[in-house]
């Protein structure tokens, strides 16, 4: 409204003036009417490195980058060079002029002190910052001011040149820098669960970006994009395919694929990996056993090392989910999960590579508590796996649940690194039309404290291997991209990528500032709108969780695809894939009793830990039924019934989003109308599921709580056969 009202005045201005006034006034126009301009459409597909002009944000402009001096002489440094040019030339207007020396003040120099000889006098200053880390410094090169970001390595160079893009895109000054940054963890990887039929397992962004079948003659850009904007993250690995993976990927056709995807990620210090099917030798190799103690097993594995070695000299390695949800491993021969892993390890050893092994498992036949299984399987064999396995462990115990209490194999296995694994697909978080920042939901398991050695060792420390002193590190997120323009089936979806590369490079990062960075990249500088919506961002998860599982309720959801909710699923192959083993519910209370009176699952955990998690009046309230079985008239902190509080936090939730919708509308105007029109509609869609959740739980457990909902709450709008009686056969995502 102001902007059309601002160019109403300078109109009539104009006719009201003296010739010689007029070329003030046409110019005062021209800046109106620029302002009045609606912001122009965006898909979304330039993620947060749109690069838009500075200038036209009102928060003012740095002093220009006069001339940019960076060699081109790799790959890498290409790939560096052209991302400042590109990034210079969208923020500043106009790309700054190559120079091979610093002539004029404002200089920006990138490269290492090998690519880039001015920046030799710095070379004492990169000690301890590895291959990937880098300076950024304000300095006097030949009597002028300049900007370096200089590394020991071309890669630390080109993550040096996108956090200083960073720094324009957000706003901070670059005038006085001295910034120093290297990652914390060594392999921060993305697991696509993408299917060689381009289906993409728990995936709500279209179909896998891998066009296997065109590849490798057709190298999609895509490709490039997608590398660009993990290097902008710092993220230096990728899984190409589904962990319920088709051995089909290691034969020769796929792997001539395989390095051609390599070739593009390659220059953005980008990694292949690939899922291994532990029965590989017998599916494609015509071997009649893949026991990994059997020589002619071991001998397979190896050659298949040495020939992807051989198309891909930096092969990262293989990530294997075995003996888990039907899949094959050692355990079918009666080895363990070492003798598998380090049956891997052997073959790729010799080429540096890696074998990370998935602990997400649990027995076909064992009917212990799902959440203790992990634990009793790997525990026993801590110290027995080769040196280059990392046991990859989900945040929780049971599955990328809500949330979950932090997995209790992280402190127990001191003399193994392990490697987390994040979910950034939202399977059991709305998929991608609910708007849940997983930001905060990561920092709270990445800050517990597992007490393993004492107070203050958190998980992050587990995983930055500062804990046991491990220098094998690494840290795996289950991607959310696909085919869909804007990437991640949601715009805010992205910023859960975004999150997942920063907390991966420094998993003591906040949450908060990294929302705040990526709204700024990817939506507007403008701080009456960053802080509406890093606000709703940062409150988003605890209104999932109130309008999904509150107070500690986990496994909920449909059975099958996960859509929705499903409290009442019951029956079929396996009780732990059911709700009802998960809840509890009964005329007489709800929850999973944990304690030592149950299951004893608290007893996995150190005994600080152990305590607080048994001790019904200390437990964290927000994992009450997770670890008790309590009475509906069990007294809550806030005071209320245990009924009335369940029924309070759904309600909660709801609020939240309706609270949400409302923010989101009063920033209209403020971003591209289509980006704001998207963001608007799936908010909407999200206000009503989370209403369609909190509604049928109630309807649900009220049959066993058998009491009237709290005063100001509204019952359901339907019965509960109503929701129970709903199918949704063609959600997307669903396992096969
Ligand atoms: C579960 C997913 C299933 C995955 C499994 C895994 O529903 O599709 O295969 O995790 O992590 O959450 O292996």
């Amino acid at each position: 409204m102001h902007r059309t009202y601002a160019s109403r005045i300078a109109t009539s201005a104009l006719h009201r003036t003296a010739w010689w006034q007029r070329g003030a006034l046409a110019a005062l126009l021209a800046l109106a009417a620029a302002w009045a301009t609606p912001l122009a459409a965006e898909d979304g597909h330039a993620l947060w490195l749109r690069y838009p002009p500075l200038a036209e944000q009102a928060q003012g402009t740095p002093a220009p980058v006069t001339g940019l001096v960076a060699a081109a002489g790799t790959p890498t440094q290409a790939a560096t060079r052209q991302e400042l040019l590109r990034g210079l030339g969208g923020l500043q207007g106009t790309a700054p002029p190559l120079a091979d020396a610093v002539g004029r003040p404002g200089a920006l120099l990138v490269g290492t002190p090998d690519s880039t000889p001015a920046l030799a006098q710095l070379r004492p200053a990169l000690e301890g910052l590895g291959r990937e880390g880098y300076l950024i410094r304000s300095v006097e090169i030949d009597g002028h001011a300049a900007t370096a970001i200089v590394a020991n390595d071309d890669i630390g160079a080109l993550y040096g040149a996108f956090h200083y893009l960073r720094l324009l895109q957000t706003g901070e000054p670059v005038d006085a820098l001295d910034l120093r940054s290297a990652p914390e963890v060594r392999l921060r990887v993305l697991n696509h669960w993408d299917n060689l039929d381009r289906h993409v397992e728990r995936g709500y962004a279209g179909q896998s970006i891998w066009d296997w079948h065109r590849l490798p003659g057709w190298v999609d850009p895509r490709y490039t994009d997608y590398a660009r904007a993990n290097a902008s993250i710092g993220i230096n690995g990728t899984v190409l395919n589904n962990v319920n993976a088709n051995a089909m990927v290691l034969t020769p056709m796929y792997l001539e694929k395989v390095a051609a995807l390599a070739e593009v990620f390659r220059p953005w210090g980008i990694r292949v990996y690939l899922s291994a099917r532990f029965s590989a030798p017998v599916e494609i190799g015509g071997l009649e056993t893949a026991d990994p103690l059997d020589p002619a097993v071991r001998r397979w594995w190896r050659a298949k090392a040495d020939e992807i070695y051989a198309r891909i000299p930096d092969f990262g390695g293989f990530l294997v989910k075995a003996n888990s949800e039907g899949q094959p491993g050692p355990q079918d021969y009666g080895r363990s999960h070492a003798d598998g892993a380090n049956m891997l390890a052997e073959a790729l050893a010799p080429h540096d590579g890696i074998a990370m092994w998935r602990a997400f498992v649990y027995s076909d036949e064992e009917p212990d508590d799902r959440a203790k299984q992990a634990y009793t399987e790997f525990v026993p064999h801590d110290g027995e796996f080769a040196d280059n396995v990392l046991v990859q462990v989900k945040n929780g115990a049971i599955d990328f649940q809500p949330r979950e209490p932090f997995h209790p194999l992280f402190g127990a296995m001191p003399q193994t690194p392990l490697m987390m694994e994040f979910q950034v697909t939202k399977e059991y978080l709305g998929f991608a039309t609910h708007l849940v920042y997983l930001g905060p939901m990561w920092e709270e398991v990445l800050r517990a404290d597992t007490h393993a050695e004492g107070e203050g060792s958190t998980v992050a420390k587990v995983i930055d291997g500062s804990l046991h002193g491990h220098a094998l590190t690494g840290i795996a997120g289950v991607a959310n991209i696909g085919t869909d323009r804007n990437w991640s089936g949601s715009h805010f979806d992205q910023a859960n990528w975004y999150a997942y590369g920063r907390l991966a490079w420094d998993p003591h990062a906040s949450a908060r500032d990294i929302a705040g960075e990526w709204v700024r990249m990817t939506f507007s500088r403008d701080p009456d709108f960053v802080g509406p919506v890093v606000d709703m961002m940062m409150d988003s998860h605890q209104a999932a969780v109130d309008y999904m599982t509150p107070l500690g309720l986990h496994h909920l959801m449909g059975r099958g695809h996960h859509y929705g909710p499903g409290p009442w699923v019951e029956g079929g192959p396996r009780a732990d894939w059911t709700s009802v083993y998960f809840h509890r519910a009964t005329r007489d209370g709800i929850g999973f009793d944990r304690t030592a009176s149950g299951s004893d699952a608290v007893s996995q955990y150190a005994p600080p830990v152990a305590r607080e998690f048994g001790d019904l009046a200390r437990v964290p309230e927000d994992f009450l039924l997770w670890f008790h079985h309590v009475p509906w008239d069990h007294p809550a902190r806030s005071g209320r019934p245990l009924w009335d509080e369940l029924v309070h936090r759904y309600d909660r939730g709801v609020a939240a989003v309706r609270e949400m919708r409302a923010t989101w509308a009063g920033l209209a105007g403020q971003v591209d109308a289509e980006r704001h029109a998207q963001v608007a509609a799936f908010l909407a869609i999200q206000a009503q599921e989370a209403q369609w959740w909190r509604d049928a739980s109630i309807a649900y457990f009220q049959t066993f709580a058998q009491r009237p909902l709290p005063e100001g709450h509204a019952p359901p709008p339907q019965p509960l056969e109503h929701y129970q009686g709903q199918e949704f056969p063609h959600a997307p995502g669903d396992g096969r």
